[in-house]
């Protein structure tokens, strides 16, 4: 990670530091960082944030917001990875690769994968992934059930 960052990354993190550090002492309180991360350009997870900043206090120095952003990036960027992956599978399951795949499909390959569950857990299943009952799970109902896995 650190090897990733530019000094112009940084500086541009300084800058935007520099406007939430009102009384120039070299610190932001820990209230501004949401609203100072939004201004750098990046998204995070509120319960993750909460337990990057638990160990700094009220009050963040350059130093302590540069550890956090870099734990907010990388978080991201393992997101973007996960997506990825769940892409592909799910167009490995989409053989004919229309864009969704057929419940009925879906249930044989849910049943090759764990061979122990019953046909009403597998109609439970199947209801999280089609999510609007049309008897095809397509992309987006895929990563979604699987977000709450
Ligand atoms: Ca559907």
């Amino acid at each position: 990670m650190e090897e990733n960052l530019s000094t112009q990354q940084v500086t541009l993190w300084h800058d935007a530091f520099n406007n939430f550090d009102y009384n120039s002492t070299g610190s932001i309180e820990c209230c501004d960082l949401p609203n100072l991360i939004k201004a750098v350009g990046q998204s995070y997870d509120e319960e993750d944030l909460a337990e990057y900043t638990r160990e700094f206090g009220v009050c963040l120095s350059f130093a302590e917001f540069l550890i956090i952003i870099r734990k907010i990036i990388k978080d991201r960027e393992e997101e973007k990875i996960n997506k990825k992956e769940l892409k592909d599978a799910f167009k490995c399951y989409d053989k004919d690769g229309n864009g969704h795949i057929r419940a009925s499909d879906f249930r044989e390959i849910l049943r090759n994968l764990d061979g122990s569950q019953t046909e009403e857990e597998l109609d439970d299943l199947i209801a999280e992934f089609d999510s609007d009952r049309s008897g095809t799970i397509d992309l987006e109902e895929f990563l979604n059930a699987m977000a709450k896995k």
